[in-house]
């Protein structure tokens, strides 16, 4: 098994930053005038965006994503998020609202709240939540629409209390000239839409558009979170530190364990659906050697009755692995250390087998909790941590639009309490004057 995750491991690894491409040669020649590394874009274009503002930022979208934009245009108007939201289709906007309130009540119910912890002698210590003002989030615009997207980073900022929210979107018929994306974040009460894709829309966010005529197109955001392609990752981390940012997350994941009592019917349309996202890889773990048979076949059969077939075939081919192992056990360490954003476990006994896995962005238990209810319906976000990020990173939810503060507030048998300790300590480092401001009070 060390092998195969080895390999599976470099099959999952992100793009790197610090290669350049063929094409990646071609097209910063011609934008940049030489050939650049991914990381060496992300790096011009932040800079760029954050000394000359509004007018990198028009330049970049038009040599980078070939729309032609004007301070007018960038910023959707009012108009054109009322109107798609009027011409969006009452179905359509009915299941907004039923994810709305789905994903509100789980986001709401899971956020932190203010702890006091008395102390014996009158005083008393807390920590605060207080939700960030302004979140920035990133909608993706190449492969397909993604309205869901902004359900599941806008409502949890919302179940947070953050008052104003920023989506980017880049210029695409996918992005933010979608008719459905642009009625939910209407419906979502979303005010400021912007088509700005790539590391220049994460360098807008981080550090605001001005020009001399718009002062205020722009204000920069308190933390930007959401999914992008490699520019949008490698430009959050560049922005980091100025701005905070959720986790950075790569091409879609799931590792299905299962077992002789698993559909392989189910198993295979959720193999199906993740390689669907292209790039996108699906894991199948299983000790019980038919099913591997039953699932192939199962794959071919699907794959031929659905709409992005070449796609989703290209990534099974690329990304997708069916694993044999002998035991539960192994299963569970497999997929352990694989970390993987989606872990389905549909055998038997499945919470006894969550026991034994620490790492992974969401985990769906048993036939009918498939990853597409938590894509689009159940209630926990579908941002999640990719390529074993899981190790360490976490799920966006509510609690990351939370900051705190501690308060200590403290009597003056509390102070008297502690003042030998505070004392010591500041003898110990030297600090006298840290001594001497407890001291003066401590008679
Ligand atoms: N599986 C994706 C989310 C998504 N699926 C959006 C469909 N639309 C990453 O968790
Ligand atoms: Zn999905």
């Amino acid at each position: 098994a060390a092998g195969q995750i080895e390999s599976l491991r470099q099959k999952l690894a992100p793009a790197s930053g610090d290669v350049v491409s063929e094409a990646g040669r071609r097209k910063t020649m011609e934008v940049f005038g030489e050939p650049l590394t991914p990381v060496e874009v992300v790096k011009r274009i932040c800079q760029d965006v954050r000394e000359r503002g509004l007018d990198a930022v028009l330049e970049y979208t038009a040599k980078l994503d070939g729309a032609e934009l004007t301070a007018e245009t960038i910023r959707v108007p009012q108009e054109d998020l009322a109107a798609a939201h009027q011409a969006a289709d009452s179905e359509f906007l009915a299941t907004i609202r039923r994810i709305r309130e789905n994903v509100l009540r789980f986001q709401s119910a899971i956020l932190h709240s203010d702890t006091t912890v008395p102390l014996d002698a009158g005083g008393w210590l807390r920590q605060r939540y207080l939700p960030i003002e302004r979140a920035g989030l990133c909608v993706p615009g190449g492969a397909a629409a993604y309205p869901s997207t902004v359900l599941m980073t806008a409502v949890p900022a919302q179940a947070a209390g953050v008052k104003e929210l920023v989506v980017v979107a880049p210029p695409t018929p996918f992005g933010s000239y979608n008719n459905d994306l642009l009625a939910t974040c209407h419906e979502l009460g979303i005010r400021e839409v912007y088509r700005l894709g790539g590391a220049q829309a994460v360098a807008a966010m981080a550090y605001g558009l001005g020009s001399d005529a718009n002062a205020e197109l722009m204000r920069p955001v308190d933390k930007i979170v959401g999914p992008g392609n490699l520019f949008v990752a490698l430009a959050k981390k560049y922005v980091f530190g100025d701005v905070d940012i959720d986790s950075i997350a790569g091409p879609s994941e799931v590792i299905v364990i299962a077992d002789e009592t698993t559909n392989a019917e189910y198993t295979a349309a959720d193999l199906l659906a993740q390689a669907e996202h292209s790039p996108g890889s699906s894991v199948l773990i299983t000790w019980h050697a038919p099913l591997i048979d039953q699932v192939e076949a199962q794959l071919e059969q699907q794959l031929a009755e659905l709409s992005r077939s070449d796609l989703t075939r290209q990534a099974l081919e690329e990304f997708g692995a069916l694993i044999l192992v002998s035991d539960r056990e192994e299963a569970a360490a497999l997929a352990d250390q694989l970390a993987t954003e989606h872990l389905h476990i549909t055998c038997q006994q499945p919470e006894q087998l969550l026991d034994q896995i620490r790492a992974a962005g969401a985990v769906f238990l048993g036939p009918y909790s498939p990853v597409a209810v938590g894509d689009y319906a159940a209630g926990p976000s579908h941002v999640l941590p990719t390529g074993a990020t899981a190790r360490f990173a976490s799920g966006l939810s509510s609690n990351d639009f939370l900051r705190t503060n501690s308060v200590i507030s403290f009597t003056a048998e509390n102070l008297n309490q502690v003042s030998s300790d505070v004392l010591l300590m500041a003898e110990k480092e030297g600090l006298t004057a840290h001594a001497a401001s407890v001291s003066r009070r401590v008679k």
